[in-house]
Parts: C-alpha cells; structure tokens; sequence
C-alpha cells in the first residue's frame, strides 16, 4: 500500500484535473468555502491509502462480502473533502480539547481559511444601495476571554479584508486576562506578524468580565464610531457602511447588524431572516417575529427594523454618544443582562435601537457558553437584578414573580445608576412598555395577542417538523451480515443508545434518510453523533441544524456512514473483529471511530419500500 500510496501522490501532485475535482468536491459540499489551508489538500492520498487497504481485507476474505464495489465510493470521496475529518488521534486530541475549551468545532476552524468566502447573506436590494459620503471612522473592539486563537485570527482578517480602510481607524482587540499566557503570547505574535499597526491588542490588569473588558476598550479607542463584536465572527460584504450611514443621519442612533449563523460544529455560514430582539420576564434576551405585513415591499428589507433590544454583542454607536448614556453598569460581572440593560437605557434616554437589514456579520453561536465566572457565580442574574432595580420601575414585580428566588440575591449598589437615570430624565419603564414593546405581555392582563401569536408560531413550528422531507428508508446492515443497527430502547426514548441486532423490520431497525442528510428512526427521533468519541451516537430530537445529526454515507452497499461535525464514521464496539458475521457482534454497541480505523464498519442502506 505505500507503493499506491506513492503513485496516488504523484497522481494526485501531477495532475491537475484531480485537483480542481477535488476542489469542485469540496464547494459543492460546502459552496461557502474556497480556499483551504494547505492540510486539507493532503487529505485525499491518506483516504485513499485506507481504501486500498479495505480492498485488500476484502480479497483475503477479512470481510465477508464478494461485491466489485470500487474503491472510489462516492461516500468516501466526500469524506475527502470535509473540513471536519479526523485522520488520528492528533485530530481527535484537536477536536476533543477544542470542544471542552470553546465550545466548537476547533478543528474545523484551524483548516479554514483566514479569507474564507462566506456568502453574500443580504437581500438582492442590498446590493444596488448606495451611501452618502461618509465622514466617520471606526474602531472595531474585540474583547475576549480564552478564545480559540485561529477563530479569533479569522475575526480580526474579516473585518480587515471587508471594511473600507478610511472607515477603519483601529481594531482593539482586549485580551480579558486569558488564564493562560500562552494565548495572550500567541496573539501577541500574530499581531505583530500578520496585521497592519492599526491591530492593537490590549489587556486588562484581571479578569474584568465582558462587560467592563468593553468600557475599558472604548476608553482607550481613538474612532468616531465603536463597533463591538464577539471574538468569533465573520463579517460580511459591505457591513460597515449601512451602520455608519445611519450613524451619521443621527448620533443617537445605535444601530445593530443581522447577527448570521456560523454553525459551531461544521462553520457553515448561513443567513438569518429579518427578526428584532425582545425579552420576557426573567429578563432572558429572545428574538420575536416582525409586526404582521411589515415586509411587504423590496424596500422593507433595507428600511432599519426598530428592535425593543439587542442580543448585546454585535453593535455600533457614535463613541461620545457611548459615554453620554452612561456606557455599561460597570458593576456587573462577566456575562450576562447588560444587553437588556443598555437597550432599556438607549430607549427610556432618548436614543433609538435599529436593526440594520443590509449589514450582516456571521456569530458562532454555541451549545453552551465554555467558561465560568471566578467564583461560579451566577453572573446573570446578578446583572439582570441590577437591571431590574434600575430600570424596571414596579414591572419589576413581574421579574420577581417569574424568579422568587432572584428577591433574595445581592446585586451591590445600584445607586449611581439610579442616579444616572435621573439625571439624563429618562422616561419610565411603562412609557418604555407601551411605546417601544406593547407585544410583551403583561401578566394578568387580558388580551395580549403575543401569546396567541407564539402559539400559532410554535404550532407552526411543530408543523414544519412534521414536513421533513424524507427521501428513503432503510435497514442499516452491517455489510456483509444479517445485523442491522437499532435504537437500544424504544423508537420515541430519546438519548437512546445504538446497537447492533439481527435484523428485522422492525421499527427500532427503520432509519429514514432526509434532504439534510439525517438519519431519523421510525421518522421521529435523529441520531446524534457525541461531541466526543467517549460518548456514543444516540438518538435526539431532531434539530434541523445539520451538524451532529448531518451524516453522509452511500445510499447503495459498503459504506461508511460520516459524521460531518465529528469527522468520524460509524463503528461498533467490538473493534479487532474482522468477521462481521460473528455472532458474538450481535449487542454490541454503535460507536464513533476514526474513518480508516479497523473499527470503523462498512454498511449496506437496504431500501424499505
Ligand atoms: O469574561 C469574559 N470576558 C470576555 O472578554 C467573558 C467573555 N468575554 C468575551 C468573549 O470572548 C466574547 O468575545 O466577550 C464576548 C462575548 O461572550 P460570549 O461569546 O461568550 O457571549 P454569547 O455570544 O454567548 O452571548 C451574547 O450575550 C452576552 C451577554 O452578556 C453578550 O452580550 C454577548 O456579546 C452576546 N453575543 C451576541 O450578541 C452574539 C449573538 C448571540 C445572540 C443572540
Ligand atoms: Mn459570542
């Protein structure tokens, strides 16, 4: 196999048809992506290494099926082409350590390119849009606490490569005292490398928490404008201009972008639809719909979207006006409530909060958030009460109602902020209410129509789950056996694990494949590959995000079954056994593996009419 190996080398080096093939592959599985660091354009030879030797296995009767399916399984090939592949164990230990640091898919942002191409996310509208001159420069402030150097690399070259540079007067990046060194040493040298003079990177004295590593970044920007970003996004074609110009009509303006998906297990960019930012009553930020018939022409999806709130990372705001307001609570910590609390307090102070349609930046949005407050404090709600006290007049009720628990907790001293809110003659929480976001509903009122709205929306929502569109149903065999996998408890158990049985047509055994590529049992429940190889695939509510429950394999016999978020392939448990018909495999549990190990099986899809 090193022979082949060589001459696929050579093939592959030589030939510049093979190339560009690989490279149409790889767009067509991810259309977002052009260029690739240089890693993954030597992922080819390694597959094909392994599926020498799968062939070799099967001439000495290793596996017991005679077919003359070739060895470029379509399956495979797309494997060659995926980002997320784990080709050892050193990926493994990549993508494993990233997931418990960051939260993503570390992996898969190390092989991306700095200068990735995401798409053009805006409306066809946005396009033809032209500004007036525009006279204000930013600074872009970035803080961040232990993030994934490369994702944060990648960041800092969007903005670069997509603002126009007399609009760009700085980027800040503050470094909110990463607990290790390390990260604080490795930006420092890529900045110094890589990046033009007007990349700084600042650092906090301690841990500050966002909110005052944010304060203490505008202190120090020198720009017209301030641009906060988190240290995990992309942002896209013309995204400076719209804010700026909206700046510019009026300083009390604090304009936000569409917030884009980058999806934290494969990095695919995918555009938001146009919604504004609200909030219910234990003062959790969520998204609400668009007033009934707000985009009825062209124009309504470039015309700002007035939003009661902000999901708090992604904004910008005339630096002077920043300070004016009254910048952050300085007194809340880490994360959490002081995206509301600005909200309210541009608002109920005479400024205005816009979504702007034509400027769209991509967030990597998490599972979970990857990092505590010092002392495990609850951050949130410790902010939210400072909120509360300050902003929330006798509506703070309906907090307390919502959280009885929270009357309890401290929040420190909220004096000066009260006596900010005084001094600028801010309006009250219920003109606040009833002008700004008259869709919230008022516990114990009658007629609020929001309610009846969300359940229309969830049963529409319910509805669409129902719709999946599925293309096949099959058995899935392990090749050459008379075992298939099955969901160890019932079909609707979900968190179920996989095993292998004999096989039956039974719904436990009946896997439906979609247009998004999930595998869904008796078509209710996915199976979900782990975030580590430690866990094993289960079953899980379909999410429709693809990911985790986005697999790949060939609809025909003998092949893997891939995992585009793991990068890894359906195996079983009992590694070492080449003889899949060994009965001793029968119970044996469904695992993930390493797609060119021994125990990562080949499969038959048998189509169930
Ligand atoms: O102690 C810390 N110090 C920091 O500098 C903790 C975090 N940070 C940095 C961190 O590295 C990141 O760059 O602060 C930024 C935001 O932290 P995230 O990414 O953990 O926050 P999030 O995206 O989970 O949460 C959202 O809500 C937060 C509430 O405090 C902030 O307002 C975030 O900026 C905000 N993110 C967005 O609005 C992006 C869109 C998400 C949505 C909806
Ligand atoms: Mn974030």
């Amino acid at each position: 196999s090193i022979t082949w190996c060589i001459v696929l080398y050579l093939y592959i080096s030589l030939n510049p048809k093979s190339n560009s093939t690989a490279l149409q592959h790889y767009s067509s599985a991810f259309p977002f992506i052009v260029t690739v660091k240089e890693v993954s354009r030597t992922l080819p030879i390694i597959i094909d290494n392994a599926l020498d030797e799968v062939d070799q296995d099967r001439n000495k009767g290793n596996i017991g099926h005679s077919s003359n399916v070739k060895a470029s399984n379509p399956a495979v090939k797309q494997l060659e082409t995926n980002l997320g592949l784990v080709r050892n164990s050193d990926d493994q230990k990549i993508r494993e350590e990233g997931y418990s640091k960051h939260a993503f898919n570390v992996l898969v942002s190390s092989r991306l390119d700095y200068h990735r191409a995401i798409p053009d996310s805006r409306h066809k509208m946005c396009q033809s849009q032209t500004y007036p001159t525009l006279y204000l420069n930013t600074s872009v402030i970035i803080c961040f606490y232990n993030e994934d150097p490369n994702t944060l690399f990648r960041t800092v070259h969007s903005v670069l490569d997509q603002t126009p540079s007399e609009l760009l007067h700085e980027i800040l990046l503050v470094d909110d005292n990463s607990d290790t060194g390390k990260i604080h040493d490795e930006v420092q040298d890529f900045v110094a490398k890589n990046f033009p003079p007007k990349v700084q990177l600042l650092k906090t004295s301690k841990r500050e928490g966002l909110i005052r590593a944010r304060i203490f970044g505008a202190k120090k920007a020198t720009g017209q404008v301030l641009i906060f970003l988190d240290s995990h996004c992309e942002v896209n074609k013309e995204w400076v201009q719209p804010l700026v110009a909206r700046i510019q009509e009026n300083r009390t303006f604090v304009v936000t972008p569409i917030i884009d998906i980058i999806n934290s297990d494969t990095f695919q960019y995918t555009s938001s639809p146009l919604v504004r930012g609200g909030f219910n009553w234990g003062l959790h930020f969520k998204w609400d719909s668009l007033p009934d018939d707000s985009l009825k022409s062209n124009e309504d999806f470039v015309k700002p979207i007035l939003s009661p709130t902000m999901a708090g990372g992604l904004f910008a705001i005339e630096r002077e006006y920043f300070f004016d307001i009254g910048e952050y609570d300085a007194g809340m910590n880490v994360w959490g409530g002081e995206n509301l609390e600005i909200s309210f307090r541009i608002w109920m102070c005479g400024g205005r909060l816009e979504i702007i349609p034509c400027s769209r930046v991509g967030h990597v949005f998490r599972r979970r958030r990857p990092y505590g407050s010092p002392n495990g404090e609850d951050t949130m709600t410790y902010n939210s009460l400072r909120a509360a006290h300050v902003w929330l007049d006798e509506y703070i009720e309906h907090f307390f109602h919502v959280r009885p628990d929270a009357r309890h907790i401290t929040y420190g001293d909220v004096g000066p902020r009260q006596r900010l809110r005084r001094l600028m003659k801010c309006q009250s929480f219920d003109w606040y209410l009833k002008n700004i976001y008259p869709e919230l509903a008022i516990p114990g009122k009658e007629g609020n129509k929001t309610s009846k709205k969300e359940t229309n929306s969830k049963l529409q929502a319910r509805r669409m789950y129902h719709r999946k569109n599925f293309i096949a149903t099959y058995q899935v065999k392990l090749s050459g056996s008379n075992l298939c996998v099955e969901s160890e408890k019932e079909v609707t158990s979900k968190g179920s694990v996989l095993q292998i049985g004999v096989c039956a047509k039974t719904k436990k055994q009946l896997w439906s494949v979609t247009d998004k590529g999930e595998m869904v049992l008796a078509q209710m429940l996915c199976m979900e590959s782990p975030e580590s190889s430690k866990q094993k695939p289960r079953l899980s509510k379909c999410h429709e995000m693809g990911g985790l429950q986005e697999w790949k394999h060939h609809d025909d016999i003998d092949t893997p079954v891939y995992n585009i978020a793991a990068g890894l392939c359906l195996g079983i448990s009992n590694s070492g056994i080449e003889d899949f018909t060994n009965p001793v495999l029968e119970n044996s549990s469904v695992v993930m593996t390493v797609c060119t190990d021994s125990s990562a099986a080949k499969w038959d899809f048998v189509k169930v009419p």
